[in-house]
């Protein structure tokens, strides 16, 4: 049992049980009046959904483990939310699309490969270990790619812009990895 837990901590990081806040600047309030999720870019039907179209969706419960840059691990998380992959489905992905840029509240971006939104267990998520996620955590409503370092996982997720070239976002302008997978440690990337 000791070993299952030990092999699914990437190089580099420890297991926790508590769950750390990190964020770059406040905690925005959530207005349901004025608050949207978009998906444009290269889409053929942009998408706008308000709070409870949102909600209305199929949801699905997923468990995984969560690895922040920063070391820690959070090892058997549950989320609650829906499949990235319904967005984007609706929205309909054109075919040149390979990256996301992924907006939250007050600017904070994270890019990443569109692979990684369409797997199953990419989530916009409201709930986690059976609570609704405090207002700390993301909510309204959290990105969970749990196989990217967490920073990728954008807390207060407000829309998702379809790309063909991969481009920077808050973190990855300040020396983060473009690409971040833990079991590789990509953790920042290289001055040169
Ligand atoms: N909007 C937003 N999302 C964010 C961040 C941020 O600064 N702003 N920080 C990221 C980082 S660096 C980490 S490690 C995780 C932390 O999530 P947690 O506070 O729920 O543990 O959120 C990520 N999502
Ligand atoms: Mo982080």
């Amino acid at each position: 049992m000791a070993r299952d837990i030990a092999a699914r901590v990437p190089p580099g990081q420890y297991a926790t049980e508590k769950w750390p806040v990190l964020h770059y600047g406040g905690i925005p309030r959530f207005d349901p009046t004025t608050w949207d999720f978009r998906v444009f870019g290269l889409v053929v039907e942009p998408l706008r959904l308000t709070y409870d179209e949102l909600r209305a969706l199929p949801e699905v419960t997923i468990t995984c483990d969560v690895h922040c840059v920063t070391a820690w691990s959070r090892l058997g998380m549950t989320f609650e939310g829906v499949p990235v992959r319904t967005v984007l489905e609706r929205a309909k992905v054109r075919p040149e699309a390979q990256f996301v840029m992924v907006h939250a509240d007050q600017g904070y971006q994270t890019n990443l490969p569109l692979s990684y939104l369409q797997a199953d267990d990419a989530l916009l998520a409201w709930r986690a270990d059976g609570q609704d996620l405090t207002p700390d955590h993301g909510w309204p409503l959290r990105l969970v790619v749990p196989r990217l370092y967490f920073w990728k996982s954008a807390k207060w997720v407000r829309g998702f812009e379809l790309l063909a070239k991969d481009r920077p976002g808050f973190w990855e302008r300040n020396g983060y990895h473009m690409h971040g997978d833990p079991w590789k440690e990509e953790r920042y990337s290289s001055p040169w």
